[in-house]
């Protein structure tokens, strides 16, 4: 392959953050010139890419009988301000609207940080008994906070612009709590999707959700060894019911307050996908939401006729490939074939075709699968089936590629000088007594912070590291 400037553009992964920034660029996912700190703009190419992935979460909400809607951006401060937590958890990151033109308003109002106080006051209205229960909306907006930690593009935003939020409202705890662990089980289903393998823990007290009962979050690995999380499933008891009056009368009649459930994810669902598959030579996309899943490369050599059959073998392959719903593009234009790979290769495309005179003539073309980069000639008539089966084999290939890779950086330690080291590469296992004082005492001396108990059951025991009491199993890790 013949080099030119732009196929040494991109720093090897063990780079992590130049090569994220610069991928994002180069493969025209985000542009981050926009003029507002935490505020980016996203390409074409980038937005079908979020576009495919956001689909997969409306087909499994919906199948699970969740029902899409949408609530205004601007929360008076009035509601705003009517959960004590949620407040706490919250005012130091909302914007805040003062101003209609130059007439200061009499309510300001609130640029959503999250939608709860938006959706609430308008449930009250809705939840009249027993039967209007279980209530499940989603809405996939973008929201606003003011983050002060370091803002990344698709991970630390200032306006999160796939802010999925769903919220639902159930008669008793119990459902709820069942509610919750359903959201999970989609959210898991949804990574499955995309081939990106997944923790689920329980958070410790301090870093639930504002208002929250209990959080459960959804966990992935990024390739510098810190942990991110993708997406949070929030226990939200009767606790806003009670501030928001959302009650229902119970088949004897009886007045009770509602139980209700939240759990969103973003755009990191983006950044994962990027991060988790990527390699040295770009993306590696998930055959499934790749915006473009098949580039032809005609190889031309200078015989005219003998082109203008190449080029007609390509349109018909691709005419062929896109009647069967794939998203196919012919790359036909004047650059050297290798800067046509590097290109499709940036961008993640998951099988390349390319046909030349050769192999026409013996009606075979040659196939490149993106994750592995095997390369194997097959006849043309057979291309459809093989597409579909290697596309398929691939995104299970990836999902246990990256689940090997996450759960071979999991160390089990039993000193938090072990936590210190093992948390540079990945996640360390350590017991906890599940005391605060010991719990927030760990993370303050290995300056990493405590995941939670993982919800799948771990097979080991030991003593708390601060108390020397009998412990549980808990992650710890550093995060974004
Ligand atoms: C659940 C949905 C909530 O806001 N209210 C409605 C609940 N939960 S959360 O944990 O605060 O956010 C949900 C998920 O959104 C991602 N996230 C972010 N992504 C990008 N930039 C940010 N600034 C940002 N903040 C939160 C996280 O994945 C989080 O789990
Ligand atoms: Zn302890």
């Amino acid at each position: 392959m013949e080099k030119n400037a732009q196929q040494t553009a991109l720093p090897s992964k063990s780079r992590f953050s130049e090569w994220y920034h610069e991928l994002l660029a180069s493969a025209e996912i985000m542009d981050i010139r926009y003029p507002v700190k935490g505020l980016y703009v996203w390409p074409p190419f980038g937005y079908a890419l979020r576009n495919n992935i956001y689909s997969i979460m409306r087909e499994l909400l919906d199948k699970d009988g969740h029902e899409e809607a949408l609530f205004p951006l601007l929360i008076p401060e009035s509601e705003f301000m009517k959960e004590a937590e949620h407040i706490k958890g919250f005012e130091d990151e909302v914007y805040w609207v003062t101003h209609g033109g130059v007439t200061p308003l009499d309510v300001k109002l609130a640029l959503r940080p999250t939608s709860e106080t938006a959706i609430y006051p308008m449930y009250k209205l809705w939840i009249r008994s027993h039967a209007d229960m279980p209530l499940k909306l989603y809405q996939i907006v973008n929201t606003f906070r003011y983050e002060t930690k370091h803002t990344r593009p698709l991970i630390r935003l200032r306006e999160i612009t796939s802010f999925k939020e769903a919220h639902t409202v159930h008669t008793d705890w119990d459902d709820a709590a069942k509610h919750v662990d359903r959201a999970v089980e989609i959210y898991q289903e949804f990574y499955r999707r995309l081939a990106i393998p997944t923790i689920v823990s329980k958070r410790p007290d301090w870093d639930k959700f504002p208002g929250a009962d209990y959080t459960l979050a959804v966990d992935t690995l990024m390739p510098d060894g810190k942990v991110l999380q993708i997406g949070t499933a929030h226990h939200l008891a009767d606790n806003f019911a009670k501030t928001f009056g959302i009650t229902y009368e119970d088949p004897t009649g009886e007045q009770l307050h509602a139980h209700q459930t939240c759990y969103g994810i973003s755009e990191r669902s983006v950044a994962a996908v990027i991060s988790v598959h990527g390699d040295d030579h770009g993306l590696v996309l998930p055959p499934e939401v790749a915006p473009v899943q098949v580039a032809i490369v005609p190889i031309l050599f200078g015989d005219r006729d003998v082109n203008e059959n190449v080029l007609k073998a390509c349109r018909s392959l691709r005419d062929l490939l896109t009647d069967q719903g794939l998203r196919v593009r012919i790359d036909d234009g004047d650059e050297r074939p290798g800067a046509k790979y590097y290109r499709w290769e940036l961008r993640g495309v998951p099988v390349r075709i390319e046909i030349g005179p050769r192999d026409l003539a013996q009606n075979s073309c040659i196939l490149v699968r993106r994750d592995t980069s095997e390369k194997r000639s097959v006849p043309i008539d057979r291309i459809p089936g093989e597409v579909r089966d290697c596309m398929n084999v691939m995104v299970t290939d990836m999902y246990h590629a990256a689940r090997e890779g996450l759960d071979s950086r999991i160390f089990d330690c039993k000193t938090l000088d072990d936590v210190s080291e093992r948390t540079v590469e990945g996640i360390a296992r350590i017991c906890w007594c599940l005391d605060v004082d010991c719990g927030r005492e760990m993370e303050d001396i290995t300056g990493v912070h405590i995941l939670g108990v993982p919800v799948e059951p771990q097979n080991n025991s030991g003593q708390c590291p601060i108390c020397g009491r009998e412990g549980t199993s808990v992650l710890m890790a550093r995060t974004y």
